[in-house]
């Protein structure tokens, strides 16, 4: 029998769990970082602490052996597969603040690229303080985004990209809103961790979001002020 399977999670102090979690999302052991998941949520911790300090914080261990190549793709898909176990757990809990309706967003990844964490993240954040998100997924064109926008004729569009390779489209799909007269009808979030504030700035962007408690910020900020114009 391994180590690992002498540890009793629930036996764990919070500290010593939440390092247990980390290790098991980098190991992309689903079901414990579900297990750890209930556990924390069992000791009252809130559905935001223990997606924030127990699941992302894991994730960007990940991230760094991955860029140094200690992880691979194979190992890395696990671990996505684990951090997404954990965040299926949370969502109902994050979505069911009672938030009064905000404002609809449609968000997605855009062209060439498949990572999807951070927007689901985002999508789950949105939902929980009261807005109705339409989530494109992966890999989206421009035609996606303007056909989601007349379809659901959201006030916020969001944009995902984790790939330097990928963030430029932003840009294209912004210009396209230009051409077509329809750029000044929507606030334009973008985010995504090799994004910066000067490349939203850049690009066109509205805002650019550092994480998805900055995105809900944002966009209640921006949903304020449409409101103040709508009443001015
Ligand atoms: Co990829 N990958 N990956 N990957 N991957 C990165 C992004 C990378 C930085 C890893 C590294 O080298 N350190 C690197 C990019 C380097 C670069 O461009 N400079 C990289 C690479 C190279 C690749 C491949 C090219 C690898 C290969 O095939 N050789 C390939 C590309 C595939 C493609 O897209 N075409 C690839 C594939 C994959 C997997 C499929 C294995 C998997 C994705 C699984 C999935 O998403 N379903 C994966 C993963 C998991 C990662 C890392 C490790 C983790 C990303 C993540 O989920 N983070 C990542 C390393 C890293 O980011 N440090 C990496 C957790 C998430 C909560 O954070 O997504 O930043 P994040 O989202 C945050 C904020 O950024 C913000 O809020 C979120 C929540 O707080 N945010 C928004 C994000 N989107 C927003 C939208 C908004 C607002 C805020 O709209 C309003």
């Amino acid at each position: 029998m391994s180590d690992e399977e002498d540890i009793i999670l629930s036996e764990l102090p919070d500290d010593e769990l939440v390092q247990q979690m980390h290790d098991d999302l980098y190991d992309g052991m689903k079901e414990e970082v579900e297990e750890g998941v209930t556990i924390l949520l069992d000791r009252k911790w809130e559905p935001y602490k223990v997606l924030t300090e127990a699941l992302v914080a894991g994730m960007k261990v990940v991230g760094e052996d991955f860029r140094d190549g200690i992880l691979f793709v194979p190992e890395v898909l696990l671990a996505a597969g684990a951090m997404k176990g954990g965040m299926a757990i949370l969502k109902p809990l994050l979505a069911e603040s009672g938030a009064p309706q905000q404002g609809k967003m449609v968000i997605g990844t855009v062209k060439g690229d498949i990572h999807d964490i951070g927007k689901n993240l985002v999508s789950m954040m949105m939902e929980g303080a009261g807005f109705e998100v339409v989530d494109l997924g992966i890999n989206n064109s421009v035609e996606a985004y303007l056909e989601a926008l007349e379809r659901e004729k959201p006030q916020i569009l969001g944009m995902s990209a984790l790939l330097t390779t990928t963030m430029p489209y932003m840009k294209v799909v912004i210009d396209t809103m230009i051409e077509k007269g329809i750029r000044d009808d929507y606030t334009v979030l973008v985010g995504g961790a090799p994004l910066n504030e000067e490349f939203g700035k850049a690009i066109g962007a509205d805002g650019y979001c550092r994480d998805a408690a900055v995105a809900v910020d944002m966009a209640k900020e921006f949903m304020d002020r449409k409101h103040n114009q709508m009443a001015g």
